[in-house]
């Protein structure tokens, strides 16, 4: 099949999408729906990647793949934080092939042309004479720092309201002083299902019955509202809407703001954000819901600040607390695998196995991945049964077809 005959497909399976259920079968599994996504979202959007501390020290680097691309981030002398294209000015070689490290000049590792921090071509052998090589710097990749977090953007026309929502966004973010953490585990665990299922799974707490760690500390109701609370939820919902009444004044006292933003699908860079009462001891992601590493972060002095949740489309979520922050991105490897990335900072000076254990710190997360990839697979083997027809997204799963609303208007730009 031709390329344009395959978008022909895709863009069909678009065209008759009905809003309010999920995707037809192919968009999830089809290889040719995940080229598709990954020319129309993951080579397009603003893509979280990295956090600050994943590159604590000049010369530390980072690579990351995104589709067929491979970027390179690094900290120079000066600890300004760039990308550039993984790729050789000279013959195209890959030139850095570990996920991170430390280096001074970046060496090809195939005729050794060697560039500077800034991607200035230093060092080429055996060129003719008047070569100039300010005409081979390395390829820059368009990045942006928001409080600590990292994005990248593979065009050369990124989206133009993400500064606007990195203004949103940080004064939320800023008092955890992300960069000034340090990160204290980091999992890569590949989901075998397709990126979109991942997503779809983190934007709903229909399934978090399924999630009995997380439950100890997250109020079940995430995605719902008064309307939607059965009778097995009332308990639960009445101790949120008494604790979040309480946590509205703790936040106040703290200068924290509170209120949701939520717009997943009303614009290019699509988010939710919003700081919400922990259950339990109120403090940390943890079985008693009490602090996980005892070193507040920034000038914290309350440990029940909740957790600042922040949901971004395409790919990635987050959970601000007092004591630690836990990042979430999910690229696509093929269109049935995806890589979800689990990162856990907390304050730089807090010390393991004095301040706090990595077991006890990720536990609920762990599981509750572990879990999540449980769902997805299944999810995943369901949708490519030639018996699947898309079925009804439910009031609580509503983030659920934003992210899905937002994906398709993205797609339809393209075709
Ligand atoms: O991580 C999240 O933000 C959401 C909350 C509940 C379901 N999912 C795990
Ligand atoms: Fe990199 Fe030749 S391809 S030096």
């Amino acid at each position: 099949m031709t390329t344009s005959r395959i978008r022909e497909d895709v863009a069909g399976l678009i065209a008759t999408r009905t809003p309010g259920r999920s995707l037809e079968g192919d968009l999830y599994v089809s290889p040719e729906a995940l080229d598709l996504d990954l020319d129309a979202i993951f080579y397009r959007s603003w893509i979280f990647v990295a956090v600050e501390p994943d590159l604590p020290e000049a010369g530390d680097y980072v690579t990351v793949s995104v589709g067929r691309y491979s970027v390179i981030i690094t900290r120079d002398d000066d600890e300004e934080i760039r990308a550039f294209h993984n790729v050789c000015r000279h013959r195209g070689s890959r030139l850095l092939d570990d996920k991170c490290g430390s280096i001074g000049n970046i060496v090809c590792p195939y005729h050794q042309w060697t560039y500077d921090q800034q991607g200035h071509l230093l060092h080429a052998e055996s060129t003719p004479p008047g070569f100039d090589r300010s005409l081979f710097s390395l390829r820059k990749v368009n990045l942006r720092n928001v409080s600590g977090l990292i994005f990248v953007c593979l065009s050369d026309d990124p989206p133009e309201d993400f500064d606007e929502f990195a203004s949103r966004v940080t004064p939320y973010l800023a008092p955890h002083r992300l960069p000034t953490t340090k990160i204290a585990h980091q999992i890569d665990i590949v989901e075998n299902g397709n990126w979109k299922l991942v997503m779809e799974n983190n934007r709903e707490c229909t399934h978090c019955g399924g999630h009995p760690e997380l439950l100890c500390s997250l109020f079940p109701v995430y995605g719902y509202q008064e309307s939607d609370i059965g009778p097995r939820l009332r308990p639960a919902w009445d101790r949120y809407l008494a604790a979040k009444a309480e946590f509205e004044g703790i936040c106040a006292r703290n200068g924290l703001p509170w209120a949701a933003i939520e717009e997943l699908d009303t614009r290019r860079t699509g988010f939710r954000i919003e700081r919400e009462p922990l259950d339990m001891a109120g403090e940390s992601f943890t079985i008693d819901g009490t602090l996980a590493s005892r070193k507040l972060l920034a000038d914290f002095t309350e440990p029940r600040l909740g957790r600042l949740s922040m949901h971004l489309q395409p790919n990635a979520w987050f959970h601000f607390l007092s004591d630690h922050i836990v990042t979430f991105s999910v690229l696509p490897l093929t269109a049935d695998s995806s890589l979800l990335r689990t990162t856990w900072l907390v304050a730089a000076d807090a010390v393991e196995g004095v301040d706090y254990d990595v077991d006890k710190l990720t536990y609920v997360w762990q599981q509750t991945n572990d879990q999540d990839r449980a769902f997805v697979a299944r999810a995943h083997a369901g949708v490519g049964n030639p018996a699947y027809v898309p079925g009804p997204y439910l009031p609580p799963e509503y983030q659920v077809e934003a992210f899905c609303n937002w994906y398709v208007q993205r797609v339809r730009e393209i075709l």
